[in-house]
């Protein structure tokens, strides 16, 4: 049996993936966006679960792109194919009902920014390096980069990072908001498990209602941005997490959440 290129563990209720082809930078290929597909799939269902981390095996990146080798060789119904598979990827992370945190350990490239622009935050080594290089293949993004880009950081972000196809480092990616924090790389890690451990005690049905409305709002008129988040606003005071988290504040006391 080969072994599957996404590694999983738990700790506590944080899953963590590891994409693990380190001797090809985590380069996606199409039995990894498989593997990743069908691990949020099962993330998602899991109730255990209540935040997922992302992040590459090895000690140089987090994801250096599509894997340039197989994508050469694809015939264009088989470029068709992977453009889904990836696209549906992409799409499943942005829509779990869970946050998913991108913890970017070094390289960032193509279809490994886009991955990380997929996930709810990022959290990023002070040497990684990020960037859309796909121009310099003859080619534009193909996961949504240009899309996400935009909506993240902006049209001036977008088509710099995307025209140029020039790598930045954590610290302009971070000054763009294409990140949200940057740490010392030996801290990456145990920076991104206590964010990972503020949202596991978090209320999920409060967070849930967050990505949904923050999710929609990206896509439609203001207006209607506004109605959904008054609809989840309201259906939260049918949950036993609302009631909790407002008695523990009147208590003094930490609330206990439980999904319900
Ligand atoms: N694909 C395949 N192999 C890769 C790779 C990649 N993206 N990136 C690195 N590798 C492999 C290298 O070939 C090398 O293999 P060996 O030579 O040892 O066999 C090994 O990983 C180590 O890499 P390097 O020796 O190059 O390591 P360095 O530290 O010298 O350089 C680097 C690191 C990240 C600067 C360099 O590896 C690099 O420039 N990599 C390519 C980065 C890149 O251009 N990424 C964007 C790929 S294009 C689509 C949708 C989306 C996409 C495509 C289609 N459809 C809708 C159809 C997405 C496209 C992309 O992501």
């Amino acid at each position: 049996m080969t072994a599957s290129p996404v590694q999983r563990r738990d700790a506590d209720s944080v899953r963590v993936l590891t994409i693990d082809r380190p001797e090809r930078l985590n380069a996606l290929d199409r039995d990894t966006l498989e593997a990743l597909d069908a691990a949020f799939a099962a993330a998602a269902d899991d109730p255990q679960v209540r935040v997922v981390v992302l992040t590459g095996a090895g000690p140089k990146a987090f994801v250096a792109g599509a894997d340039i080798a197989q994508m050469a060789a694809l015939t264009p119904i088989q470029a068709h194919e992977f453009s889904t598979l990836g696209q549906r990827l992409m799409r499943r992370i942005e829509r779990l009902p869970k946050p998913v945190i991108a913890m970017v350990n070094g390289y960032a490239l193509g279809g490994g920014l886009e991955l990380a622009m997929a996930c709810h935050l990022r959290i990023a080594a002070d040497m990684a390096r990020l960037g859309q290089p796909e121009v310099n293949l003859g080619l534009i993004p193909g996961f949504g980069g240009t899309q996400r880009l935009l909506r993240l950081a902006g049209r001036a972000a977008a088509l710099e990072l995307c025209l140029l196809g020039t790598p930045i480092d954590a610290a302009r990616a971070l000054q763009l908001g294409v990140v949200n924090r940057v740490v010392a790389a030996a801290e990456l890690e145990a920076e991104t498990m206590s964010v990972a451990a503020q949202l596991a005690a978090a209320a999920p049905l409060a967070l849930r209602g967050i990505l949904d409305a923050v999710l929609a709002g990206g896509e439609c008129p203001i207006e209607e941005g506004l109605q959904f988040e008054t609809a989840r606003f309201g259906l939260l005071f049918a949950s036993e997490d609302m009631r909790e988290g407002s008695a523990a504040f009147l208590e003094k006391r930490k609330p206990q959440f439980r999904n319900r």
